[in-house]
């Protein structure tokens, strides 16, 4: 059993060379900034702060990682789609990004975290592109559902689903504030990593 209460924040990496390489499991979270990616870990760990939420968006260039139990990390990558951020801090994110997906076979499952209110972005779809490129199974966490009414959910999840051409099985309708999908998300993420 892994328990997910003994979650701890492990470090900020800004390179390779300060990531795990113990070889246990690794859940990647992207997204766009300010999406809601540190509140998602948050709330599946129920923990109110142990990843950084701000109203800063883009703050965050490093990988931060929580170690949990000590069988498995929660990597939280750094936010893309950022407006204000210099040619050349985009290009350190491509290049961290590059390297960590080449350099990494302890990947478990990747988590694209995005706006359920939105339809994503062309940043969203190269994210999900990266996943299925490296043959690496992901799901999509689709946030702030708790913004939006029953019948906007659904027709929201379709598009959402459509724009990114995933399975059903794939989208999590999500809301880090009420705690929806947090089962659902549970049991695909205790699906992919051996407890
Ligand atoms: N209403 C609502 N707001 C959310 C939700 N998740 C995050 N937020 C808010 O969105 C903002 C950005 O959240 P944060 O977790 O820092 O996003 P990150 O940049 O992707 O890590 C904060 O003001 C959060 O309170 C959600 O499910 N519902
Ligand atoms: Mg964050």
């Amino acid at each position: 059993m892994i328990n997910l209460q003994k979650a701890e924040f492990l470090r900020s990496a800004a390179g390779l060379s300060g990531l795990p390489k113990d070889g246990l499991p690794q859940i990647v979270f992207a997204g766009r900034s300010n999406v809601g990616k540190s509140s998602v870990i948050n709330c599946i760990l129920g923990r109110k702060n142990l990843a950084r939420t701000s109203s800063m968006p883009g703050k965050t260039a490093n990988i931060n990682l929580y170690a949990i139990d000590k069988k498995l990390y929660f990597s939280d990558l750094p936010g893309y789609g950022f407006a204000q951020v210099s040619q050349q801090e985009r290009q350190r994110w491509g290049e961290l990004m590059d390297q960590y997906f080449a350099d990494c076979k302890d990947i478990a499952l990747g988590v694209l975290v995005v706006d359920l209110r939105h339809k994503p972005t062309a940043d969203d779809i190269a994210m999900a592109n990266v996943f299925r490129q490296i043959g690496l199974p992901f799901v999509v966490c689709a946030n702030k559902a708790d913004k939006l009414g029953k019948t906007q959910v659904t027709d929201c999840a379709a598009l959402v689903r459509e724009t990114l051409g995933i399975s059903p099985e794939q989208l999590i309708v999500f809301s880090a504030v009420k705690g929806t999908g947090k089962q659902e998300f549970l049991s695909e993420l205790f699906s992919h990593v051996r407890e």
